[in-house]
């Protein structure tokens, strides 16, 4: 697999500071960081570097007043794909969105304007989503005559529910304010989103990277499996995870009373 300093990225920026909490950029604001073919190859190729570079949360971000526009439709519509070029186009957006959820990195999004079809797809995929005052959610498939193809008929519903996923395809109704964070599309609504995601990455990446790992890939896996299996996953993966060396030290000033303390204060 290739380092990262030997990506050739053109549509995303990348950077990471000295803590491992790296920065992720959607760099086509001019097209409104509308997803074209070659941006979803550097998704993937990205997100596969970024365990061994050494990253312990990523915040995503976006250039311009909008987060991402989706399905870059010029491209596809001049492309004339056929139904088996499309399908394959799709399993490289699932390569993508799935490297960033079961990546086992925590992938905080910060967004704003819009977040919609694709957008809302790559959105739904990170683990903790910050809206902007500005940010709104919409899939507007429907109204272009298009299906989701990016992994929105399985993340979606698991945000907000089936229901309310067909109405928004079906009538185009957006989503933004309190009720985006009421219906569970947004986690956090604040003014700044970049300044709160980066904060929300640092804190997430003084956990110990075991930790974070079962957290950002071992839920969602989790998820997809019978009870009875995620029951026989969590405790091989808590087998592991709580009896890692990184905890012991953690452990022990608990036990001497010097840890922090969980409570609201
Ligand atoms: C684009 C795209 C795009 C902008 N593909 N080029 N997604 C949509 O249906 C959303 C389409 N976009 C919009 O509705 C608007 O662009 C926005 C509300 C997001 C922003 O509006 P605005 O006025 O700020 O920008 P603009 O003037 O509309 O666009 C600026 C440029 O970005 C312009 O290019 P230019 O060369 O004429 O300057 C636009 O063509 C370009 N642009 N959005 C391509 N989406 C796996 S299946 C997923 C299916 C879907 O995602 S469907 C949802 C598609």
């Amino acid at each position: 697999m290739p380092d990262i300093s030997e990506l050739h990225l053109q549509n995303l920026l990348f950077d990471m500071d000295e803590d491992g909490v790296a920065t992720v950029t959607l760099n086509r604001a001019a097209k409104r960081n509308a997803l074209d073919a070659r941006t979803i190859e550097e998704l993937v190729a990205l997100f596969s570097a970024l365990p061994a570079a050494g990253a312990r949360a990523v915040v995503l971000r976006a250039e311009g007043p909008h987060f991402c526009a989706g399905l870059d439709l010029v491209e596809h519509g001049r492309a004339e794909r056929s139904p088996a070029e499309f399908m394959r186009l799709c399993l490289r957006w699932h390569e993508a969105f799935n490297k960033i959820e079961y990546g086992g990195i925590p992938v905080v999004a910060a967004l704003k304007g819009a977040v919609v079809g694709g957008g809302l797809e790559l959105a739904s995929s990170v683990h903790i989503r910050v809206m902007d005052e500005t940010t709104y959610f919409g899939l507007p498939e429907g109204q272009r005559g298009l299906f989701t193809g990016g992994g929105a008929t399985i993340r979606v519903p698991r945000l907000i529910g089936q229901a309310r996923m067909i109405d928004m395809m079906l009538t185009g109704r957006l989503y933004s304010g309190d009720e985006a964070v009421a219906v569970g599309l947004a986690q956090y609504r604040v003014q700044d989103s970049e300044a709160k995601a980066l904060e929300i990455a640092r804190r997430a990446a003084q956990n110990t990277p075991l930790s974070n790992f079962a957290i950002c890939s071992g839920i969602s896996h989790m998820q997809n499996m019978s009870g009875l299996d995620a029951a026989y996953a969590e405790a091989t993966l808590a087998g592991i995870v709580n009896t890692q060396d990184a905890a012991k030290g953690r452990l022990d000033s608990f036990a001497q009373g010097t840890a922090v303390k969980i409570r609201p204060d």
